[in-house]
């Protein structure tokens, strides 16, 4: 069942249920903000004090960032990009059978983001809900320019408790340290006592997020780089809409196109990003 959804205030989204699991995706930003298995937990972060207003991002599910990952070189400009505070439009739904949906939100370019980032583009987010739930997120250079965009699926995984988590897979993989902007060599797992914000290169296989004996296994297309962040103690007390205590319970394991993996689209020119979580 796909169905238009409001909260009291307004704000729209896209509520998808079928036999298998269910998402509720903004209508702002293409904000995928729940996804949950049928009878299970939901497998994603939303924090209890999120905003749902228009121009601020959700906090939590998985804000897209694009057409730039972090911040842009002139500071008034928003950090992660403009798409996650725009209105998309919904294009279509299909019950591909009772166990699996899709839908897919459009972006394109207008007066407003034209101000900001001066080339035509059309963004298209396609998701595919069932046992397991895939994103992709596809850009269309419709400019007689080349752009060049990086981007970023920021997902937010909920966990049972930070000491409990690892991640597999990033092993001997070369990363930029965003807290002391060297570069490093991962060894090994990734634990968290402290905070945590890397964005690593040179990733082509599967990453999996092992916490107590549950795992989750994140799977990229169209993507060589990742962004894992927690922001530990401190830096939560800084962030907007968390509480003092959200690092405890979320990691951001991003699929990202970020820093080295940057990617320039000639003008007809089209890039896919896919995360598949299962
Ligand atoms: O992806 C990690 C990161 O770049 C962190 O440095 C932190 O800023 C996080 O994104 C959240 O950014 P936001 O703009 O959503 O508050």
């Amino acid at each position: 069942m796909i169905t238009h959804k409001k909260l009291p205030n307004g704000f729209e989204y896209i509520e998808v249920k079928n036999r298998a699991a269910e998402v509720k995706i903004a209508m702002q930003g293409a904000h995928l903000f729940h996804y949950a298995r049928t009878d299970e937990e939901p497998l994603l972060w939303l924090s209890e004090v999120s905003d749902f207003k228009l121009g601020k991002a959700i906090r939590g599910g998985v804000p897209i960032c694009w057409p730039w990952f972090g911040f842009h070189e002139e500071r008034s400009l928003p950090q992660h990009g403009f798409a996650r505070i725009s209105m998309w439009e919904f294009v279509c739904g299909k019950e591909i059978d009772e166990k699996t949906s899709s839908v897919t939100f459009r972006l394109t370019c207008n007066d407003e983001t034209l101000k900001m980032w001066s080339y035509r583009f059309e963004l298209k987010l396609h998701v595919v809900i069932s046992d397991n739930l895939t994103l992709e997120l596809k850009t269309t250079n419709i400019d007689d320019r080349e752009f060049e965009i990086t981007q970023a699926l920021h997902t937010y995984f909920k966990v049972s408790h930070i000491s409990h988590v690892s991640i597999k897979g990033l092993d001997k993989k070369p990363y930029l340290d965003a807290l002391t902007y060297k570069n490093e060599l991962q060894k090994g797992d990734i634990i968290f006592n402290e905070e945590v914000d890397r964005v690593y290169q040179e990733v082509d296989g599967e990453i999996v997020l092992r916490d107590k004996n549950r795992e989750i296994h994140i799977k990229n297309q169209g993507s060589f780089s990742v962004v894992v962040w927690n922001p530990w103690i401190e830096k939560t007390k800084r962030m907007s809409a968390m509480r003092e205590d959200a690092y405890i319970y979320f990691l951001c394991i991003e699929s990202a196109n970020a820093f080295d993996d940057v990617r320039v689209l000639e003008s007809g020119d089209s890039h896919t990003l896919v995360a598949t979580v299962l």
